[in-house]
């Protein structure tokens, strides 16, 4: 529960906006991030009411079972998307949420610059670095965040529902190349003829597409969150696999590639903030008059507040909203 109760503040410290949290924030993610390497991160992406978060609770409970201290980190995509969402989360992961050796987290991403994974990155590291061996990511794979959960996890797992054939072609390639495994849920009662069907399509469609990173094809299995079947011997492979493609050298590999990516966000955010100073702002605002009168043409315009934010060091980052 102390671990829980630290881990939520740290959370909360590098998710705030305020200027002065930053070097805290900042000095507490580079301590972590040596020690967040042994953990496993898993993506869990599909569409909304698949069934992430009712999997995620079984599979959690499996893991603790067998030993293992587990976090979910799910990130509600819109800002359109009420706080009843949130609390459906929790009520779905009542279970794992409440028990002590599992940390489940929403993360607000409505009013952060930098979009969805800005934070949720970071705060898997502090999940890894306070003890959590297995994490997990919780994301609707719609727009862009479907391409992003490959920058946030190790490998990802792609849940889907049996519909009709259209279902099928209704899934983005991208996001069909971006997952590890696919699971169709919800594979029970009425569905279960039709949940075999779409996997045998799936396995089909599958080997038209070209193998990941990792050398192989996604796994297509077919599983039921609500009456927790199948559910084993998916968190099986997905442990499995971790395993297989860590030896292999994927992970490492694409654990590089995040860290890369981390920091061309952080300038990106950096750069950002400063374009949002109220300096800045201000310095803008005034030079658009210029631009409106026609006594300035946009291209010095613009290399004039390009000017001003270099030759001022002291600018600090955006004010909090
Ligand atoms: N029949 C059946 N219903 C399921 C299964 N898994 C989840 N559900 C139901 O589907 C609904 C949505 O489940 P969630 O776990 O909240 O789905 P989600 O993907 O997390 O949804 P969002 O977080 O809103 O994107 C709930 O009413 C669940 O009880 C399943 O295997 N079979
Ligand atoms: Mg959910």
């Amino acid at each position: 529960v102390c671990v829980r109760a630290g881990l939520a503040k740290a959370i909360t410290l590098i998710e705030s906006e305020l200027p002065s949290d930053k070097p805290f924030a900042d000095a507490l993610l580079g301590k972590c991030i040596p020690c967040s390497e042994g953990a496993i991160f898993i993506g869990v992406t599909g569409v909304p009411g698949v069934g992430k978060s009712t999997l995620l609770n079984v599979m959690g409970m499996e893991l603790i079972h067998a030993g293992h201290r587990v976090a979910v980190l799910a990130i509600d995509p819109s800002s359109a998307r009420t706080k009843g969402s949130i609390m459906g989360d929790k009520t779905r992961m009542d279970e794992l949420s409440q028990h002590p050796n599992a940390f489940v987290r929403p993360s607000p991403t409505s009013g952060i610059l930098g979009g969805v994974s800005r934070r949720t990155r970071e705060a898997c590291i502090l999940c890894a670095a306070a003890g959590y061996d297995h994490i997990f990511i919780e994301t609707v794979g719609v727009g862009q965040n479907e391409l992003e959960i490959d920058q946030l996890a190790d490998i990802t797992l792609l849940l889907l529902l049996a519909g009709a054939g259209d279902e099928l072609q209704g899934i983005k390639r991208g996001i069909m190349e971006a997952a590890d495994v696919m699971a169709i849920n919800k594979v029970d009662g009425e569905n279960l003829r039709t949940g075999s069907q779409a996997a045998a399509q799936l396995r089909n469609a599958l080997a038209l597409l070209p193998p990941r990173d990792s050398g192989s094809r996604a796994q297509v299995f077919t599983c039921s969150a609500l009456e927790k079947e199948q559910v084993q011997a998916l968190t099986d492979h997905l442990q499995l696999l971790h395993a297989n493609l860590h030896e292999k050298g994927v992970i490492a590999a694409r654990r590089k590639k995040r860290m890369v990516n981390w920091m061309a966000q952080r300038i990106h955010d950096s750069l950002l903030a400063q374009l949002n100073n109220v300096k800045v702002r201000e310095h803008i605002t005034e030079i658009e008059q210029h631009v409106f009168a026609g006594q300035l043409n946009p291209i010095n315009a613009a290399d004039q507040v390009l000017e001003f934010m270099r030759t001022n060091p002291e600018i600090p980052r955006a004010e909090p909203e």
